[in-house]
């Protein structure tokens, strides 16, 4: 046994079963002989995005793997290394590295070292009887508290060194460890929330994580406390909900300004509370805020919190329930609907000015009735979708409801142009009966469109629907020069011929009213293992739902 096998073997004890990779390395030859699916991408950055959604759409309870070789490969990775840090997502990235023999000299690239600043842990394995070891921390931090990835770096000669195989049965797999907050300071939060006249509850992606929606929902509906959550967190509480108030991204709904307008307590449950361009700031003059965290590196990280508690979202959210049940009994306030009426007739002024755009026949297509269509043709309770960076996100995340959890991926503390491919890519590896699809731009397609072929080759049945308007929308704003002179700014290409080429189905469509069909047959090929393309030839939209509260 060597290395590889040791490493291959192991990853087999903690349930690993696909390894997205680029050759060459010798892990992909050993996870092959144990049974791990290797699947060969076409750029290195698509293997860590196929695994960065494998691993969010199960919500880190099943892992996946990536491996590339040493310098080009690992060098090419970086990219979606970072990405994955800036999502928090908890992936293992297993990169090749030089010979130990020729280390030590420039240049060569070492991945323990580029990557400190963008994993929670990256070594290199220096002797064949470290791997079990060194694994066993890997995993326990990719299964326990703030997720995020980890690389381990393996020399081209510790993987074909010779190891004794009974290290094998030295290892132990690691399991989640889910901590329940303080119990005083639960019942504090508790008592904060039943105080407070206009809470709000932001859930973020620790509610997926911790699988803590029940537990969510029956706080928000025994308190009548209504809910939005961030991008992230998107689907981690049902947006047809009477308390929903949607997603407060860089787009939202205006439910989500107005009741962020009213609010006196602002209770962060499962949310890092980050500030970023890509979600709708808070205004914090008059309000306090409460947050329940995995990580103290995220309490107070943007925010004034008032009181931050460390604890995992799904016990330490039933502690909250049982505390409201004790104080209000069983139904608690269920049954009051004053809340739930002023979030409806928020929701209907909002709508009274986009519903006619989500329905609009107007030609060429606007994007917003692309994702009105997406969203009422497919089945919401087994189809996750995504957007892609640009326009597409916000576009989407104000509009698309998602109905379960992780029937919607959100993404974006940073923003990969293209994840949205490999995120779905994963996803269908991941949970192969649901439908799987992502809505891309043409800079989006422009980073990751050989990647579709890899979606042929492995027979992985996602669909992309490509908006085209054929420009980097809103960019001329960033560049009205260049964009004057030299059409910085414009696209060109015929994506669903490019894809039609590389072994996918693919449709293009001017009309709207042949979209929902298209996607009906891009959905039955999908059913067979055939990805498809759905490019729609889109306007220049610049409509948006971008409202902010008041004092941000
Ligand atoms: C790797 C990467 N580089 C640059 C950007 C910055 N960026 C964000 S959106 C965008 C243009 C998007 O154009 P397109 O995909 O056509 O979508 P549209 O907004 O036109 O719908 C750019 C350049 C990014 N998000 N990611
Ligand atoms: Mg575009």
């Amino acid at each position: 046994m060597n290395g590889a096998d040791l490493i291959a073997h192991i990853l087999k004890k903690e349930g690993i079963e696909v390894l997205p990779a680029f050759p060459h390395s010798d892990l992909i030859d050993s996870a092959a002989k144990v049974g791990i699916r290797p699947i060969i991408v076409r750029q290195e950055r698509q293997a860590l995005h196929i695994v960065d959604g494998y691993v969010r759409m199960t919500g880190g309870r099943k892992l996946a793997c990536s491996t590339v070789q040493n310098g080009p490969g690992s060098e090419n990775a970086y990219g979606a290394v970072a990405q994955c840090y800036g999502d928090n997502v908890p992936v293992l990235h297993i990169p090749g590295g030089y010979d130990t023999n020729t280390q030590g000299t420039a240049p060569y690239f070492s991945a323990s070292r580029n990557m400190q600043n963008i994993t929670k842990s990256a070594e290199t394995v220096v002797r064949g009887e470290r791997i079990p070891q060194m694994l066993q921390s890997a995993f326990a931090q990719l299964r326990s508290g703030r997720p995020g990835p980890v690389a381990l770096e393996v020399p081209t000669d510790i993987f074909t060194a010779d190891v004794d195989e009974t290290l094998l049965d030295d290892y132990r797999p690691q399991r989640r460890s889910a901590p329940v907050a303080d119990a005083a300071e639960t019942r504090e939060l508790v008592a904060m929330m039943l105080a407070a006249k206009t809470p709000v509850i932001v859930a973020g992606q620790g509610i997926l994580y911790g699988e803590a929606w029940d537990e969510l929902l029956a706080l928000a509906e025994l308190t009548q406390t209504p809910v939005m959550t961030t991008l992230n967190g998107k689907s981690a509480f049902p947006e047809s909900h009477p308390l929903s108030l949607g997603c407060a991204a860089c787009s939202r709904p205006d439910p989500v300004v107005e009741f962020l307008n009213r609010a006196d307590l602002i209770l962060g449950l499962g949310t890092s509370f980050t500030h970023s361009d890509y979600i709708t700031p808070f205004p914090t003059r008059g309000r306090t805020f409460a947050q329940l965290t995995n990580s103290e590196a995220d309490v107070s990280k943007d925010y004034p919190v008032d009181y931050g508690v460390i604890g995992d979202a799904k016990p330490s959210i039933a502690a909250m329930v049982a505390e409201v049940v004790s104080r209000l009994g069983e139904h608690g306030r269920k049954g009051e609907d004053s809340v739930a009426s002023a979030v409806a007739a928020s929701y209907a002024t909002f709508m009274e000015k986009w519903a006619p755009i989500l329905a609009s026949d107007e030609v060429p297509v606007t994007p917003y009735r692309v994702i009105a269509d997406v969203m009422n043709t497919v089945d919401r309770s087994k189809t996750v979708v995504t957007h892609d960076a640009g326009s597409p996100r916000d576009q989407m995340t104000a509009f698309y409801q998602s109905l379960v959890p992780h029937g919607y991926m959100g993404w974006g503390k940073t923003t990969q142009l293209g994840l949205g491919l490999g995120l779905m890519q994963g996803a269908k590896l991941a949970r192969p009966d649901w439908d799987c699809i992502n809505l891309m731009g043409d800079a989006a397609i422009g980073m990751v469109g050989m990647d579709i072929e890899t979606g042929v080759r492995n027979r992985i049945g996602t669909m992309s629907v490509i908006l085209k308007n054929s420009i980097m929308g809103g960019y001329i704003d960033h560049h009205p020069t260049a964009a004057d002179l030299y059409g910085i700014h414009e696209l060109s290409g015929d994506y669903a011929d490019m894809a039609k080429a590389l072994g996918a189905y693919a449709e293009r469509i001017t009309d709207p009213a042949d979209v929902s069909a298209a996607l009906k047959r891009g959905l039955a090929q999908n059913a067979e293992g055939v990805p498809a393309v759905i490019e729609v030839i889109t306007s220049d939209e610049t409509r948006m739902a971008k409202n902010l509260p008041d004092g941000v």
